[in-house]
């Protein structure tokens, strides 16, 4: 039998923004349980909750001081076990994000970790002597800014840190540490938990070598820049031993029946893709992976199509899961907008698209109602790499804002305290009340578009062939055993014609027109078309 994550929707939910249920301003669990009927109605099949474990909350709960705690902040073990009990009663599978590769400088393993060279724990981290100059070891940079090593006078050493000082680098070279991840994750699924989304899947073991970046002025060596327009490293993620350590999560995970792992693969461009397929082919290791690839400012036939074919090219047994939107970048409405006719447009078109795309896909907590980056000052950012370098880094608050449920609450709904992000003018216009009562909203159109992809086998589990026409127009058949559907979509604001060597019929949601042969498709356009045999197109 299929397995229930190779079509599903996973829904992702941001726990500090989705709905606040004791006024503190930040949202909690008690919140999202109440508001899962909202995900259930969506046609979602799974939830991945953004961090919930205990952190001191420097990177947003990306730094874990506890593995086996939910922080405060959120609730209790029995919150969980409510929220888990009640999103099984709704049909919804729940996964949590595991953050394995660092964790908190507060977890105790760090902290006994750093008061010498020779306690039980000295080696579970990261820890390299200076250069003679004293000096960091290498060049690594820190992907919120500055060097990767901070020193530590205590043991007059420095440790690792991909991203905040405060969230130095495990050492996965050391067994006792897999070890002891892997007991962790085994406790939540324990708890019943359907799976993890896995951190930064790619950065678990270090180069051992510590080899520096190549000079980054020296062509044709200049190395690209991340997400946060600081440079990548070359040799300090994506090692070989990663392979191994993903096999024996899977034999773990194997031992419970129907859990899924998705990783987040940290790389942008083609490489990316090649690591999502190295990670998830065949069946030894992850269930599926993402990238950033969609999540950047891309919008080209060329780019989504390279994305699918160089996916099914590198891994044909492997699994990707495709989303436009996430808590790390800008929303796609606004990161997309010099493509669209309008936010409502370009919201339906990328909806539309997605839910054609082979594989998994993914939704970001407002993404449903059209949100829109929010737009804030300073004063109210709280993202680190944004306080650090803004404005060049505007950061990852803007997508990070509260839900918006009712639009003439205080704060849309979302809590009765001060939110720790506000909630904004445009945000809330577009709250989840007001398009419920309006047929024609944009969350409709994703409770349709989600029911069409799930009613057509096509489009959740047939094959995907490209149909070679100009930009802006991507084509593609999907093809099961049952059905073929062409699936055209306009990624331009200006009108297209497009010819059909045959009879075919327009079918589920649309923004086109078939007149005979002749297909239009405005600015923006999408059409789903059934058909009796082979269909060609053309301009
Ligand atoms: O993000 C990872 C991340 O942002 C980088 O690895 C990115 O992939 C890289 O810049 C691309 O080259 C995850 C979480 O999603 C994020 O919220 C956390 O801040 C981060 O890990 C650290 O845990």
């Amino acid at each position: 039998m299929r397995e229930w994550w190779r079509d599903a929707v996973i829904y992702q939910v941001y726990p500090r923004s989705f709905q606040d249920d004791n006024g503190d301003g930040v949202g909690d669990l008690k919140g999202i349980t109440r508001r899962l009927p909202h995900i259930a109605q969506l046609g979602a099949d799974c939830i991945w909750l953004s961090p919930i474990f205990t952190s001191p909350q420097k990177d947003m709960g990306y730094d874990v001081s506890d593995y086996t705690g939910i922080d405060p902040l959120f609730g209790t073990l029995d919150d969980f076990d409510a929220l888990i009990a009640r999103a099984h009663e709704l049909g919804l599978k729940v996964i949590t994000d595991q953050v394995l590769s660092h964790t908190s400088d507060q977890h105790p393993w760090f902290k006994e970790s750093r008061v010498s060279r020779d306690n039980p724990k000295s080696d579970w981290y990261v820890w390299a002597d200076p250069l003679p100059d004293g000096s960091p070891p290498t060049n690594w940079h820190s992907h919120f800014g500055g060097p990767a090593w901070e020193f530590d006078p205590g043991r007059g050493q420095y440790y690792l840190h991909n991203f905040l000082a405060a969230q130095p680098d495990l050492n996965f070279h050391n067994p006792d540490v897999v070890d002891a991840i892997i007991d962790t994750c085994k406790f939540w699924l324990d708890r019943g938990l359907d799976g993890f989304r896995l951190d930064t899947v790619n950065y678990y073991f270090h180069d051992q070598d510590l080899r520096s970046n190549p000079p980054a002025q020296t062509r044709p060596q200049v190395m690209a820049t991340d997400l946060y327009g600081m440079q990548q490293n070359i040799y300090n993620k994506t090692r070989p031993e990663n392979l191994g350590f993903l096999e024996r999560l899977r034999k773990l995970t194997d031992q419970y029946g129907e859990i899924m792992m998705v990783g987040e693969v940290g790389e942008m461009g083609r490489r990316s893709i090649e690591i999502m397929g190295e990670y998830t082919a065949g069946s030894s290791r992850l269930h599926m992976a993402y990238s950033f690839a969609m999540l950047g400012p891309d919008f080209s036939v060329d780019h989504f199509r390279s994305c699918i074919e160089g996916f099914q090219a590198g891994a044909p047994d492997g699994h990707p899961k495709w989303s436009f939107s996430n808590h790390d970048v800008p929303r796609h409405v606004s990161r997309w907008s010099e493509y669209a006719v309008s936010d409502e447009a370009m919201a339906r078109f990328a909806c539309a698209m997605l839910m054609s795309f082979e594989g998994t896909v993914g939704i970001y907590q407002g993404e449903e109602l059209g949100q829109t980056e929010t737009e804030l000052v300073y004063e109210e950012l709280t993202d680190p790499p944004a306080l650090r370098f803004w404005p060049a880094v505007k950061g990852r608050d803007g997508c990070r804002t509260p839900m918006v449920w009712e639009h003439d609450a205080p704060n849309a709904g979302f809590s009765d305290g001060t939110p720790w992000l506000p909630v904004k003018a445009p945000q809330a216009a577009r709250s989840v009340d007001l398009q419920e009562a309006d047929s024609d909203s944009i969350l409709h159109f994703y409770r349709e578009a989600i029911a069409f992809r799930k009613s057509q086998s096509a489009l959740r589990e047939g094959a995907t062939t490209f149909v070679t026409l100009p930009e802006p127009l991507l084509a593609f058949h999907r093809q099961s055993d049952a059905q073929t559907i062409t699936c055209v979509f306009n990624l331009s604001k200006d009108t297209h014609e497009i010819k059909l060597s045959g009879d075919a019929t327009l079918i589920g949601p649309h923004l086109a027109n078939l007149d005979g042969s002749k297909l239009t498709l405005p600015g923006n356009g999408f059409a789903y078309l059934t058909h009796d045999g082979a269909l060609t197109l053309s301009v």
